[in-house]
């Protein structure tokens, strides 16, 4: 190896050298593989057909001929300026006059975040999205925007699919340069699970931003004003907008549930308001609100506030349409659906059927259903190549209304319920997860406390304990972590606070803080961070990466660990990343702008004495051998 390590050294190979070079060159003593982009691709290919992809191993397989997406062809050699340009021209505030001014509703498409995230557990990959932009460019200019980034799809896509969530970003918008990409922030828990320092949460909205974020939809998991204000703040100072929103919870037309009343929205749309917000977000994250219940909030909304409202909800129990519609007739300025392919159940309501709902009506929103219909065609064929993250759901179901989980957050419970074997107890388990809401004292449930109760519903059930029980002071009952966090203090505070009696079985002696968990947590130093992980990883540390690893260390360290041995797998079709390839299949990976590697498999060789596999295949028409270990 120092041989091959000498002979490949620029130094040497100038000719440059002099006796000392041996003993001044420590990386001759390198004996780790430097391997090239092509060759780690292809190893990781042959890991794949030998090994499987742990993700999808014993889940349902895409049928045999699913096709490969296409996406439609563009109607215009150039993307008509739509509302980035205003955006970009006129600034946030403008953009919100324009708004209300509108007649037509205006359409966000949520395909790329919550669509995805709601159905297939998050697990849409860059490329399908990329493939995809530029018929949304050139085909439907009109849309207000594209969400396509934060909330779950931001650790996904580090922790599961081996790529960058910045890259993505990135890629989207330029793909995409006429429409606004709009991403969902957890407020003080960016887009983690936990509070983090202020100079964090500072540091990557300024860094979304510059990656390509227009619109920041920012929201509290316990609707806590007072805890969304460092990360409203940090959005005002990009010039981007700032969609300050509430979580809709309980139902404002039940007497039963009066904590969640008319007055409560009315005060935080004053409140977000009075914060800056330009728009105000409308955020039913398990698609509660009912049409009878949209035709009283949006007035009382647009009478409390003078910006325009965006209404987002979830199709769980099959209404989606129905309240988008009574939205719309009561005024509401814009809402999300997701394209038809990716739409109903516990994702968003179906655009298409939007579109062609209100056609001919005084609120038309004016976009193309043809360009609506092909588009969704190319995300049909996309979505086959993940039934292994299919959730099973066949039909709305109104247990939302029992259970009141978001969208977002079923698919994935439902898949740590059947981790935990308790996949056939599923409706013990949304009943469980009612009575832990009420237990808490009704909470708004959105990530991350949708995640608490889920945690301790999860943890009832498998230890068959009752309400009863956790509440009985005489019995002992080991709490999850999460829970114990969330009753400190450190998610912030529900209005009126935690009820005192779980409080203190679940505390003890401690006492909670009530102020804002974020006064309490010291600043990060960001660039001496940045500077040791640079070190530490033996690489140069972006801004993007160092938010990356600030959100999520262990994540991003595993991630950069695997992209060193892995590549740029991001740019493999979707069917090779989970599945390998077949003897004989042919595949094209765009590594770079114009750089394809052409990549055929020949054939898997025999398992050896030590365990390994030669996989043989032909890149770019050259001859090449892998070996990876069967760890089957
Ligand atoms: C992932 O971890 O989800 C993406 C990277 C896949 C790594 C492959 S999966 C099979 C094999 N087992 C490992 O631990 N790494 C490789
Ligand atoms: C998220 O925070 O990821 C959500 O989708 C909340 O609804
Ligand atoms: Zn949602």
């Amino acid at each position: 190896a120092f041989v091959e390590n000498l002979l490949k050294h620029p130094t040497f190979l100038n000719y440059q050298y002099h006796t000392k070079f041996i003993d001044q060159t420590p990386e001759l003593f390198d004996f780790k593989p430097r391997r090239d982009r092509a060759t780690r691709i292809l190893t990781y290919i042959a890991d794949i057909t030998v090994n499987g992809h742990p993700e999808t191993e014993g889940r349902p397989r895409p049928p045999a001929q699913a096709r490969d997406p296409r996406p439609p062809a563009l109607r215009v050699d150039a993307p008509r300026p739509g509302t980035r340009q205003m955006l970009d021209a006129e600034g946030p505030k403008a953009v919100a006059q324009w708004m209300k001014a509108q007649k037509q509703l205006l359409i966000t498409d949520t395909t790329m975040r919550d669509g995805h995230q709601s159905l297939l557990a998050t697990r849409m990959r860059s490329i399908d999205m990329i493939k995809a932009a530029p018929a949304y460019a050139a085909n439907l200019p009109e849309l207000f925007s594209v969400e396509c980034w934060g909330g779950a799809t931001f650790d996904v896509a580090y922790r599961f699919l081996q790529e960058c969530p910045w890259q993505r970003l990135r890629d989207i918008r330029a793909a995409m340069p006429n429409i606004m990409t709009q991403m969902l922030l957890r407020g003080a828990n960016g887009v983690g699970y936990t509070n983090y320092p202020d100079n964090v949460v500072q540091g990557f909205v300024k860094q979304a931003a510059e990656s390509g974020v227009d619109i920041f939809r920012v929201f509290d998991s316990l609707n806590w004003v007072e805890n969304m204000r460092v990360s409203m703040e940090a959005v005002l100072d990009t010039g981007k907008i700032l969609e300050g929103t509430i979580c809709y919870t309980g139902n404002i037309l039940d007497p039963d549930r009066a904590k969640y009343d008319l007055k409560y929205y009315v005060k935080m749309a004053k409140e977000l308001e009075a914060a800056g917000a330009h728009v105000l977000g409308l955020k039913d994250m398990a698609g509660l609100l009912k049409p009878a219940s949209a035709a009283v909030l949006i007035p009382a909304l647009k009478d409390a506030v003078d910006l325009p409202i965006h209404f987002h909800t979830h199709d769980t129990a099959g209404i989606a349409c129905g309240t988008i519609l009574a939205a719309s007739a009561a005024g509401v300025d814009a809402v999300d659906c997701a394209m038809d392919a990716l739409s109903g159940n516990t994702s968003q309501a179906t655009l298409g059927t939007i579109v062609e709902a209100l056609q001919f009506t005084d609120r038309d929103t004016g976009l193309d259903i043809k360009a609506i219909r092909e588009i969704s065609d190319y995300w049909e064929a996309v979505r086959t190549h993940y039934t292994a993250f299919e959730s099973g759901m066949q039909a709305p179901a109104s247990e939302v209304y029992l259970h009141e989980m978001p969208g977002g957050q079923f698919t994935n419970l439902k898949a740590q319920a059947r981790s935990m074997g308790l996949e056939d107890r599923w409706h013990e388990v949304a009943q469980t997860y009612a009575d832990v809401n009420r237990m808490f004292g009704d909470i708004v449930k959105v990530t991350p406390s949708s995640k608490v109760v889920g945690d301790m519903a999860l943890m009832m059930v498998s230890q068959g304990l009752t309400r009863d029980d956790v509440e009985n002071p005489e019995k002992e009952v080991a709490f999850p972590d999460s829970v114990i966090d969330m009753m400190r203090g450190n998610l912030g505070q529900p209005p009126g606070g935690f009820p005192p009696g779980i409080l203190k079985k679940i505390l003890k002696d401690e006492q909670p803080i009530l102020e804002r968990p974020g006064l309490r947590v010291p600043p990060v130093d960001l660039d001496k961070t940045r500077a040791d992980l640079s070190d530490s990883l033996e690489v140069e540390i972006d801004g993007e990466d160092l938010m990356g690893y600030l959100m999520y260390p262990k994540v991003f360290t595993d991630y950069a660990a695997r992209h060193k041995i892995y590549g740029p797998v991001r740019t493999l079709p979707t069917r090779t990343f989970f599945y390998g390839m077949e003897p004989g299949e042919q595949i094209e990976a765009e590594i770079d702008p114009g750089v394809t590697l052409v990549i055929q498999l020949q054939a898997v060789g025999e398992t050896t004495d030590d365990g390994e596999v030669k996989v043989f295949f032909e890149l770019n028409g050259q001859p090449r051998m892998i070996r990876v270990p069967n760890r089957k």
